[in-house]
Parts: structure tokens; C-alpha cells; sequence
């Protein structure tokens, strides 16, 4: 109720945004950060009557909010669920909830902008794209770091297209903003270095426009407009009290704000006649005019500048470039190897040359993951150059992974890179890319206690079970140089889930595949690395990254022994429970009940493949500072432990047999 006329004058009066072709490229964006206020866009879709799109981005015709979904808010089904869900309800930007994750996903819809606006709007089109992102927040995206970290960004990147309202209102949950805020948000903002102003009054249109404006003319910094405004404004009992942001007015309430109003006090869903039209004249004609005026001159664009317009083209539709996997390397076996994280570099490079929308950066750690794009002329982001291929994300992993999410969904393809470790500090905005389906790559290098001397509070325990728990994430933790190449090239093919490549800082064996099978079997998640002739297994190994080698290792000794041991390396538990059951069935037989899985981690879900009686080679500690050598004695990740857990694998169902 309170922002209603601030959304009305935005959407009204500046919006850039054509409610008939709600997924036109150049569009402003709006982002609802206060997602629990979902209503007040549900409203802005239905009064604008912006048409429902389909998943292949055709317009179908229909509204995507009909008064019908509105009267059935939050229930099972219904266009208008608690809070927007990208994907489900067309002209809905970002999935919003968590509060702080719009603010900062609109950081990276900013971004892609500017990126977009550099590579592609060329002599003659200057202005091919120039969209302005905007995001509604409240006291609780102020509240959360993940709005610090990237304001803090966004001021350094000076993203002129970039406008955050903040409903200044002093209510939360609990009561007053008093008791937990009594920051300036003002002063602070000043500092990230944005243009803050205030609207003293959030029903004074004219005001308002004035800010809205005051934006568009601000060069080189982002934009903070300040709006104060009153919780459930007109409802006599509840405006200005926390009873307003969670709890149903009631019916007699209503019907007092309504009287305020000046409103019909027995009419419910009540969209006056001229309402429809109203927004038709403003919005829509203007939105209109700008898609049709906009596809014009992609149309005269592609004349001049074919090739860019095939590139945009292409990524608009998540598409990949012909021959983009031309270049990947093949890595000749050697005993000595090299780190998961480098190879991984250098495929990533190959894959870069060949995918100019594929960008991204880390955390202040791509020294360390390798994930700079080392091509000439890649260059960094910056204020100075919005050109650049490399991003500089500075030590800020949730914002990170919001920002991600934000050039995702102007269609980019954006990587982000870190230590595993601190997926912690990321996973609310990862979370959000599984739900929104979001071909997101994460890059996670230092896997496990493998970092050695670093110590437990940068080795992953619990981490990859975290992961791999996520609904829709794609998580791989290749072997080696050869399954790392297949890793990227089964990432970079997804359309709809967010991928983590999990890789060490040590260095691990290249498999000779002329002895054993070939990498390709990494994109159905497991496959059999090494048997052993003569029938079927006694036992089976199964082993994910780094641990791949010590069971390759267990296998030569046991063939010795006369034991017929089997190898599965299995890089991704989501790739392989998502095969044929035939297929799983070939890898990991029923009636093979002696199984061990060997993995520096957490055993949490191993069981699964192993069975309840299987042995899973874990760690359930928090690991060690040590060289790695001592602790992967300590911790018991030897041939030798291998090879003795398969033979009291092997005795344990031949005593039960
Ligand atoms: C990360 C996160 N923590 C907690 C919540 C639960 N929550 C929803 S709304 C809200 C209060 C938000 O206050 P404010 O942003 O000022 O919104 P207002 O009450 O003014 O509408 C809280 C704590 C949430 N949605 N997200
Ligand atoms: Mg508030």
C-alpha cells in the first residue's frame, strides 16, 4: 500500500519496459528485493498486462497475472506464489525472498550492461543497449552484508544504471527499525560513493519523478533514492506498526482503508474502468515504441555488423558459438600430473576463445583458482574498461554469487571462482541460481585437506554433501586433466542448472587412457575407470577427484593378489542418478554388494552407492594444518587402507554368503 505510488510513478512514467514482450533484451529491469511485498508487482503485471512468455521466450499470448491468479496469492499453483519466482511468472526479473539477494542480483543485471553496451553497441548504434536496472529494497536489504559487499562494488564500478529505492518505513518484524538500525544509510551510501537523494514523502509524485530523473542524469556513480514512506498507509489501526508487514489487515481494517481511500468499501479485486487503458497509454505505449524502434534497428544492425548480431543472438537463446569446443586440450598421460585447478585454466582458456560471452572472475583468489582469461586483449572490468573479460568480485563471495545471478539473467554466460571452503559465504545466492535455473559455473579450487598446511578452516569437509544436496546444482569433481576437459564441456552445455567444478590445489596423476577408459565417461556422472578380466568384480572401488588415483592404485595391487577389483570414477553424483537405470545398473550391479567409496570428505549420502554395510573411506573431523603427506596418513587415504577395506569388504559378504 505504502510504495504503491512510488511503483506506479516508476512503472508509469520511466519504466523502459514493454508488458507485450516482457523479455525484449534492452528492457529496464526492476527488481522487487523486498520480496515478501510480492503483491504490490503481482499488481504491476496484472494492471500493465504483461503477456505470459514461454520457456523458448515466445510470447503466448495470455496474461501472465490474471485477476483470477491474484484472488488465488499463495495458493498451490497460482502465477502470484508468496514471493516472485523467476521463471514462474513472466515479467518477474529475479526470484526474490532472502532478503538482500535483489539488491545485489541487480549489481550484476548493471554489469551485463555495461558490458553488453560496450562489446556490442557499435559506430551507428550507440545506444543499442542502454537499459537502467532498478531495484525496490527495504530496512532488510539494508540490514543484510550481502547488500554492503555489493553496493560497495557497484560504487566502485560507478554503475551509473543502477537505481536502488530504499522504502525508509523504520518497520521490520519485530517493531521499530530502533531496535537493531540506527545506522545513516545516507552517509553510508555516500561512502560506496553513490548519488543518494531523498524523497521526504512517498506519495508526492512529483517528487518522486524529480528523484527518478535526478538518477538518469547522474553520471558515473549508482543511484540511492531514499523514500519515506508508512507501512500500510490508510489503514487507520495498523499504518506505521509491524501488524502491517505480516499479518492480514482484516476485514474491518480493510474496509476503514478503503473508506480512506475514497474507495467503493464493499467492492473486493476491484480494477476501476479506465484502469487497464490508463496503463496502456503510459507503459505500454511507451514500452511499446522502444521494443519496436529496438528490434528495427537490430534489424539494420545485423546488416552492418553480422557476426555481433549472430553472437547476441546466440547467447540471448543460450546457445554456444559452431566449433566452441574446437580448441579443448588433450592432456597425455604422466604419472607426475597436474593440479585439477590447472588444467581446468587451460581448458577454460580454450573454451573462452571460441565463447567471447563467456566472462567471469573470483573472489581475489584467480591467481589461485586460475580462472583469468589470458587471451590478449581479455582485459579486466573496471569503471575505466566495462569491456573486460576478467572481474575483480574483491573478497565478497555472497555478492559474487548474486552478481552471477544477475548476468545470468541478462544471458551472459558468467564463472565465478573461489576456495571451496568459502561456498559457505555464497550459498543464499547459489541456492537462488538452482531454483532459478541458471547456468551459473562455479569454480571451486582447494577441495580438501588436500591444501594441507592452510589447515581445517580452509578444508572442506562437510562441503561437497552441502552441494551436492542443493536441488538442480550440478556438482563435478573430476580425476584428472582429461575428465576436467570433459567437465567444461558438459557445463558449458547446460541450458538450466548451475554448475560446481570442484578441483584441487595438489597435483594428481593423468590417467593413461590407453590403458584404462576413456574421460568422456564424466558426462554420465560415473563410470567404469578399471576392471578386472575374469567375470564380475569381488569388489567395487569407487572414487571421486583426487582420491580416483589411490584406487587406481588399490586395483594394480589387488590384480596382483589375484583379487578382481573394479574401478568406478565417479566425478558427479547428479550426472549419473540422472542416467537410464540400465546404464547404473552396468557401473554399479546389484548383486555386488562389496563396495568402497574413497573420498577426502565427508561420508554424509555416500551410503547410497555403498550400501548400508559398504566401507566409505571418509574424514569426520575438521582435518589438520600439516603437509599433506602426514595428514593423508593421518586420515588414512592410502593404497594400502584401500586395498584392505575391499578385502574385508569382500570377507564380510563371503561369512554373510
Ligand atoms: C535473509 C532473510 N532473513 C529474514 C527474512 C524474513 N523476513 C521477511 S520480511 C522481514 C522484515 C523485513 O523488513 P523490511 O525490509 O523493512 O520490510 P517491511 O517490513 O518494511 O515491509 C524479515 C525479517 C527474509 N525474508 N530474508
Ligand atoms: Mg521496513
Amino acid at each position: 500500500m505504502a510504495l504503491a505510488p512510488t511503483a506506479y510513478c516508476l512503472w508509469q512514467r520511466f519504466l523502459r519496459f514493454d508488458p507485450q514482450d516482457p523479455v525484449w533484451p534492452n528492457r529496464d529491469r526492476f527488481v522487487l528485493s523486498i520480496g515478501h511485498a510480492s503483491m504490490l508487482l503481482y499488481s504491476l503485471l496484472h494492471l500493465t498486462e504483461v503477456r505470459a512468455v514461454s520457456k523458448d521466450y515466445e510470447s503466448l499470448g495470455e496474461v501472465s497475472v490474471s485477476l483470477d491468479a491474484i484472488k488465488a496469492f499463495r495458493q498451490l499453483d497460482s502465477r502470484c506464489p508468496g514471493h516472485p519466482e523467476y521463471r514462474w511468472t513472466s515479467g518477474v526479473e529475479t526470484t526474490t525472498g532472502p532478503l538482500g539477494q535483489g539488491v545485489a542480483t541487480s549489481v550484476g543485471m548493471a554489469i551485463a550492461r555495461q558490458w553488453l553496451a560496450t562489446r556490442y553497441n557499435q559506430k551507428g548504434f550507440e545506444d543499442l543497449f542502454d537499459f537502467n536496472v532498478y531495484a525496490l529494497c527495504g530496512d532488510g536489504c539494508m540490514m543484510e552484508g550481502i547488500s554492503s559487499e555489493a553496493a560497495s562494488i557497484a560504487g566502485h564500478l560507478r554503475l551509473s544504471n543502477l537505481c536502488w529505492i530504499y522504502d525508509n518505513n523504520h518497520i521490520t518484524i519485530e517493531g521499530n527499525t530502533s531496535l537493531a538500525f540506527t545506522e545513516d544509510v545516507a552517509t553510508r551510501f555516500i561512502g560506496y560513493g553513490w548519488n543518494v537523494t531523498r524523497v521526504g514523502d512517498a506519495n508526492d509524485l512529483d517528487m518522486l519523478a524529480r528523484a527518478f530523473r535526478n538518477f538518469q542524469s547522474t553520471q558515473n556513480r549508482p543511484t540511492l533514492i531514499i523514500v519515506d514512506s508508512h507501512i500500510g498507509y490508510g489503514a487507520p489501526h495498523k499504518q506505521d506498526t509491524s501488524g502491517a508487514h505480516g499479518e492480514p489487515l482484516g476485514e474491518d481494517e480493510v474496509r476503514l482503508a478503503k473508506r480512506n481511500y475514497g474507495w467503493p468499501e464493499d467492492k473486493k479485486f476491484y480494477v476501476p474502468e479506465g484502469v487497464y487503458d490508463h496503463f496502456r497509454q503510459g507503459i505500454g505505449k511507451r514500452g511499446r515504441e522502444l521494443r519496436d524502434a529496438w528490434f528495427a534497428r537490430i534489424g539494420e544492425y545485423r546488416k552492418v555488423y553480422p557476426e555481433l548480431a549472430d553472437e547476441l543472438f546466440q547467447m540471448q537463446h543460450r546457445q554456444l558459438p559452431e566449433g566452441w569446443d574446437l580448441d579443448l586440450p588433450e592432456f597425455p598421460a604422466d604419472t607426475k600430473g597436474l593440479a585439477t585447478r590447472e588444467s581446468s585454466g587451460k581448458v577454460l582458456n580454450a573454451a573462452a576463445k571460441r565463447i567471447p560471452w563467456l566472462i567471469g572472475g573470483s573472489a581475489d583468489l584467480a591467481p589461485s583458482t586460475k580462472t583469468r582469461i589470458t587471451e590478449e586483449g581479455a582485459g579486466d572490468f573496471s569503471a575505466e574498461n566495462y569491456g573486460g573479460r576478467n572481474f575483480h568480485f574483491g573478497i565478497r563471495e555472497h555478492a559474487m554469487g548474486a552478481i552471477l545471478n544477475g548476468m545470468s539473467l541478462v544471458k551472459v554466460r558468467p564463472f565465478g571462482s573461489g576456495f571451496f571452503i568459502f561456498v559457505d559465504y555464497m550459498r543464499g545466492a547459489m541456492r537462488l541460481s538452482a531454483l532459478m535455473e541458471l547456468p551459473v559455473i562455479y569454480v571451486f579450487t582447494h577441495d580438501s585437506i588436500g591444501v594441507g598446511e592452510d589447515g581445517p578452516t580452509h578444508q572442506p569437509i562437510e562441503h561437497l554433501a552441502h552441494m551436492r544436496s542443493m536441488p538442480g546444482l550440478i556438482v563435478i569433481r573430476p580425476a584428472d586433466a582429461n575428465e576436467v576437459r570433459e567437465a567444461w564441456k558438459v557445463i558449458l552445455q547446460l541450458h538450466h542448472e548451475p554448475a560446481a567444478l570442484v578441483l584441487t590445489r595438489q597435483a594428481v596423476p593423468t590417467i593413461d587412457r590407453t590403458k584404462y577408459a576413456p574421460a568422456s565417461g564424466v558426462a554420465r556422472g560415473a563410470y567404469i575407470l578399471a576392471d578386472a578380466p575374469g567375470g564380475d568384480p569381488e569388489v567395487i572401488l569407487i572414487g571421486t577427484g583426487s582420491e580416483v588415483a589411490l584406487c587406481l592404485e588399490a586395483h594394480e595391487q589387488l590384480k596382483k593378489e589375484g583379487v578382481r577389483a573394479r574401478v568406478v570414477s565417479m566425478p558427479s553424483w547428479e550426472l549419473f542418478d540422472d542416467q537410464d537405470s540400465d546404464y547404473r545398473e552396468t557401473v554399479l550391479p546389484r548383486h555386488i554388494k562389496p563396495r568402497v567409496s574413497v573420498e577426502e570428505a565427508s561420508d554424509f549420502g555416500w551410503s547410497k552407492y555403498t550400501g548400508s554395510e559398504g566401507h566409505n573411506i571418509c574424514i569426520e573431523s575438521f582435518g589438520a594444518s600439516a603437509p599433506l603427506k602426514q595428514l593423508l596418513k593421518k586420515f588414512g587415504f592410502s593404497a594400502e587402507n584401500v586395498v584392505a577395506a575391499a578385502k574385508s569388504q569382500i570377507a564380510k559378504y563371503q561369512t554373510e554368503g
